[in-house]
């Protein structure tokens, strides 16, 4: 199982600013937690992360016939990309979206994803902990679909 992480714009700030909300961990410490995930679930890991919306749509088509499993949070995508939403259709690789925080409990705009139709779970306000959830999710779908 091969899982491809991707994180959207400003993640690769975390513990800088807005620790109140995201946390104090910084985008390295968010890495390591995944990597130790993969190697506890057996899953082979690669990681993006772009500030950019068209790459994170290359990131995604480039997963195509190389990658099981996306695990993305678009971060401020999440509430207005049709790009990334159709990237994510288009593919028909299994997703599963996250965010660190609690959009459900913020301003009004975050309460829109734009990418949640295209995902089979969405695991939110969890922290790093929602990362593990939804490589478990992944894991658990691939192996339901294999048999
Ligand atoms: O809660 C999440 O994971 C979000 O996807 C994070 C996005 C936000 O736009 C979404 O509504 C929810 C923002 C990530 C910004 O990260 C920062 C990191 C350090 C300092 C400031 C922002």
């Amino acid at each position: 199982m091969k899982i491809l992480i991707i994180n959207g714009p400003n993640l690769n700030l975390l513990g800088v600013r807005e620790k109140n909300i995201y946390g104090a961990k910084s985008y390295e410490d968010l890495l390591a937690f995944c990597r130790a995930v993969c190697e506890e679930e057996g899953a082979e890991v690669e990681f993006f992360q772009s500030n950019h919306e068209g790459a994170i749509v290359d990131a995604i088509q480039g997963a195509l016939g190389r990658i099981d499993g996306i695990v993305i949070n678009p971060a401020a995508y999440t509430h207005t990309s049709v790009a990334i939403l159709d990237a994510i259709k288009a593919v028909s690789i299994p997703t599963v979206e996250v965010h660190l925080s609690d959009v459900s409990k913020r301003e009004d705009f975050r309460r829109v994803s734009y990418v949640a139709p295209a995902c089979i779970r969405s695991f939110i306000g969890l922290g790093f902990e929602g990362y593990r959830e939804a490589v478990r999710a992944l894991k658990e779908h691939l192996a339901s679909n294999a048999r």
